[in-house]
């Protein structure tokens, strides 16, 4: 370090961080375009510039020696890596133009009509006059409604699916409190996770079925095959539970916006990104410099971890007007709520089709959305989450 880049002894996987990020992003953005993280050896980005370019440019950010704050190089991993989202080219290409194929717009149209049947039974189900929670009731529902069936995974023990992808986006901050909690149960998890990305597990026709048939045809190896699938059950849920907890959370605490979008339904879509832009449900990803880098003015050393506040980055006001209010009526597009470039969230398609084909079939019945009571935070090193959401609903 030079000496002029700001350095911050600021835990950002604390408790208190965890519970309130918004402070921490607010003054990671005005310190300057890098921060030096005394605690962690790494350095910190939040400001959208910064953050967009960092993600793109991965040949000199690279994944490989892990996307959390541990160096694969140094450390071992918990699991073997990940072979789209801890790999780097030339390894990360076959996987990822696999997933990307199963998981494109195109592929998704065949699920469009029996996830919006899904979701509008759902809400049948659980919608009246009256409260329900959030989380509870429909975020953690309908994904496990539509998701797993989609995979092809057993009906039993998808109980460890939630616990399993809460371990690993845990797993990428430091060992901290969350993490060694959640330890006792992840070997477990695990076990289930690892036996459903057998072949002989997953059910015909789903997108397990499908990575197998692409082994099968050669365009990934049999070795690769279970890790492909272990990549959906890992990040396919969580996420999208705590994205739809976010763009509930969003509407009870807008009404006024939920009044607009039963105008105008087609926007549940569009409501959804801003509502991952506005949330960020995926907070933080590092990359490691692969090479001595200049970077905000910093000459940063190869092997460097560097933390990207996507977070922070979509509430800049250098990029975004008004970055602290939800507007479903903005241009969202541009967010890195899903990330940016080579490794951009190849699941998006998926979260966008769940979320709104509960935002829609909620918008028909639903008249006024409000909270009910306070809603109680779930901490995650790396996801931002509700576990409870109390809501007032009002359907006539
Ligand atoms: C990658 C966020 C849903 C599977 C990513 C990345 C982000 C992200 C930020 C980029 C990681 C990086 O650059 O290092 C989200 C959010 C979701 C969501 C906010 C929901 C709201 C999903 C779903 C799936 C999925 C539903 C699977 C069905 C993946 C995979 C990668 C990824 C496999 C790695 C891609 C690669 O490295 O090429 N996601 N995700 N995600 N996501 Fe998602
Ligand atoms: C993976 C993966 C991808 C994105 C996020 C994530 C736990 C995992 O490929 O296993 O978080």
């Amino acid at each position: 370090m030079t000496g002029r880049t700001p350095v911050s002894d600021v835990d950002p996987f604390s408790p208190e961080v965890l519970a309130d990020p918004l402070p921490w992003h607010a003054w990671l953005r005005e310190a300057g375009p890098i921060v030096f993280l005394e605690r962690y050896d790494a350095c910190a980005l939040g400001r959208y510039d910064e953050v967009r370019a960092t993600l793109t440019d991965w040949q000199r950010f690279q994944s490989g020696a892990g996307v959390g704050v541990a160096n694969f190089r140094t450390e071992p991993p918990w699991r073997p890596p990940s072979l789209l989202l801890e790999a780097d080219p030339p390894h990360h290409d076959a996987p990822r133009a696999v997933l990307s194929r199963l998981l494109g717009p195109r592929a998704l149209r065949r699920l469009r009509q029996s996830w919006y049947d899904d979701a509008e039974a759902l809400v049948d189900e659980v919608v009246r006059d009256g409260e329900l929670d959030g989380v509870t009731d429909l975020a953690e529902v309908f994904p496990l409604r539509v998701f797993p069936d989609a995979v092809g995974l057993s009906p039993h023990g998808r109980e460890h699916l939630l616990p399993y992808g809460d371990f690993a986006f845990n797993a990428f901050g430091p060992h901290n409190e969350l993490v060694q909690r959640g330890a006792d149960g992840v070997a477990e998890h695990a076990a289930w996770v690892g036996d459903q990305c057998r072949r002989e597990s997953l059910a015909p026709g789903g997108f397990g079925a499908q990575i197998w048939a692409e082994a099968d045809r050669g365009e990934i190896t049999p070795e690769q095959a279970p890790l492909v699938v272990r990549s959906l059950l890992t990040a396919g849920v969580d996420t999208t539970v705590h994205g739809i907890g976010a763009v509930l959370h969003a509407f009870a605490t807008h009404p006024e916006q939920w009044a607009l979008l039963r105008e105008r339904p087609e926007r549940a879509r569009a409501a959804f990104d801003e509502a991952v832009r506005w949330e960020s449900p995926v907070q933080t990803f590092f990359r490691t410099t692969a090479e001595p880098v200049e970077l905000g003015g910093e000459r940063l050393p190869a092997g460097t971890k560097v933390l990207l506040s996507l977070a922070s980055a979509n509430r800049d006001p250098r990029r975004w007007q008004d970055p602290d209010v939800f507007d479903p009526g903005r241009d969202p597009s541009g967010h890195v709520g899903f990330g940016m470039g080579l490794h951009q969230c190849v699941g998006q398609h998926i979260a966008r089709l769940e979320s709104e084909a509960l935002l829609t079939a909620l918008a028909r019945r639903v008249t006024g959305i409000r909270l009910a009571g306070r809603p109680v935070r779930h901490l995650n090193n790396t996801l931002r989450a509700w576990s409870s959401l109390p809501l007032r609903f009002t359907t006539s």
